[in-house]
């Protein structure tokens, strides 16, 4: 366990020490199946960590507006070169907080206030700044939804090209946070180009199958791309944008504009939105970047597909619904609409035994978004630790004693945690375990 790598916290600040120790242990003493959590590498703690935090560094390498910065221009620059090369992108800018900050400033880039985007609403699997009425996006702009069918699980590309062609978007969002099955972005490249409309993927959830080449690749569709650098690509909580040089509609909307559009996305992150880069974060971006250039980092996300198809069939073989029939990418939501219990209950039963995952919406639920009829749970985490196929039955095992048990689950919760527990010591954490 990580105990000996806080030497000055133990002793200065036990309060933090004690919470990092036991979040360590509790985490390496259950089944972490959020989709969107997996675990850094000692190498990006340690990037995370560092001494870069200290430094102001406002502006881009070569440009900053304060001095001191030939060291923070050049660790900018090998992120942005491992970047740029990890996903064949002409331009990369790697300064964006997170992952919700960094599609504001996709907004920002291409949209002025009033624009009309098509996105996935959250209710469907989209994400909060798809155009979700709460959040900026839905507030600022105007989301036209579109979703996956409620009888197939899929999204159907023809009624996506119906709903486009009748309201005519300025940009789809192609990405979801929900969705277990793979993007066309070749079909919403097309779209796009029927309507003039800008073309932006949101990868955050799916970037390392699309490294380890299971799933589309967007940037040669795509006029920009979004992604965060935690969740299964194993970064620090951060965000980054991949962009085209040149933008296709210059003339038609920025013909006023001085600017192209890797400018325009630079310009919209830093000074548009952000103040000083978090050089830290930088650090662990590039450090996580490196990583994922590796073989084994390929493996891994072929894994995360492997792993989650066999959950799924186990889960299946078992008499559970999954939405849209099943999974082709890591996660998967199992579909609780004709129970008489939540995606709520279930989500928090299976907490109690150590399986934490999230409730969450399914399409056509008749629940609301705060009890749902879904869990969704992810592989990012466990295939982290190790686990390959057969431990996924294993898996299936224990949640299906859970959701099969729900009323009396107070009962039995013990008895599958410590089994749980158990199960955990087969695998190693990353930046956990030494
Ligand atoms: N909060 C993240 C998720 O879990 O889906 C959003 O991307």
């Amino acid at each position: 366990m990580a105990a000996e790598r806080y030497p000055h916290l133990k002793v200065e600040d036990p309060e933090i020490y004690d919470l990092i120790q036991e979040q360590a242990k509790f985490e390496a003493s259950t089944l972490k199946m959020i989709a969107s959590e997996s675990f850094a590498s000692y190498c990006v703690l340690e990037a995370c960590g560092s001494i870069f935090t200290n430094k102001y560094c406002e502006g881009y390498p070569g440009a900053r507006y304060y001095e001191g910065n030939e060291y923070t221009d050049r660790l900018e620059n090998l992120a942005r070169e491992r970047g740029k090369q990890l996903f064949g992108a002409e331009h990369i800018n790697v300064q964006p907080y997170s992952g919700s900050p960094a599609n504001q400033a996709v907004y920002r880039a291409i949209l002025k206030n009033g624009d009309r985007i098509m996105g996935m609403p959250v209710s469907e699997g989209g994400h909060l700044t798809h155009g979700w009425k709460v959040s900026f996006s839905g507030q600022d702009y105007v989301q036209i939804p579109y979703g996956p069918d409620p009888e197939t699980g899929h999204i159907n590309m023809n009624k996506v090209r119906e709903i486009a062609l009748k309201e005519r978007p300025k940009m789809i969002w192609a990405g979801t946070s929900a969705y277990p099955h793979l993007l066309n972005y070749s079909e919403f490249a097309e779209i796009a180009k029927e309507i003039d409309a800008y073309l932006v993927a949101d990868i955050a959830h799916i970037n390392a199958l699309i490294i380890a080449g299971v799933h589309p690749d967007p940037v040669p569709y795509c006029d920009i791309v979004s992604s965060t650098s935690h969740k299964m690509l194993r970064g620090p909580r951060a965000g980054f944008l991949l962009s085209k040089i040149e933008d296709r509609y210059q003339s038609k909307y920025f013909a006023e504009s001085k600017f192209n559009l890797a400018q325009r996305v630079d310009r919209a992150v830093f000074p548009g939105l952000q103040g000083g880069p978090h050089m830290h974060i930088i650090a662990g971006m590039a450090a996580a970047f490196k990583f994922a250039l590796t073989d084994e980092f390929k493996q891994y996300g072929i894994q995360l597909v492997k792993n989650a198809k066999s959950l799924a069939a186990s889960l299946q073989e078992k008499g559970y619904d999954l939405a849209g029939g099943g999974t082709d990418t890591h996660l998967l939501i199992l579909d609780f609409r004709k129970k008489d219990f939540t995606g709520k209950d279930a989500s928090k039963a299976l907490a109690k035994c150590g399986i934490i995952g999230n409730f969450n919406m399914v399409p056509g639920d008749h629940r609301s978004p705060f009890v749902t009829s879904g869990v969704r749970l992810g592989t990012p985490s466990l295939t982290s630790m190790g686990m390959k196929e057969d431990d996924m039955k294993e898996v299936a095992g224990w949640i299906d004693r859970v959701c099969s048990n729900i009323s009396n689950i107070d009962e039995i919760a013990p008895t599958i945690r410590a089994e749980i527990a158990e199960f955990c010591k087969l695998f190693k954490v990353p930046g956990m375990c030494d």
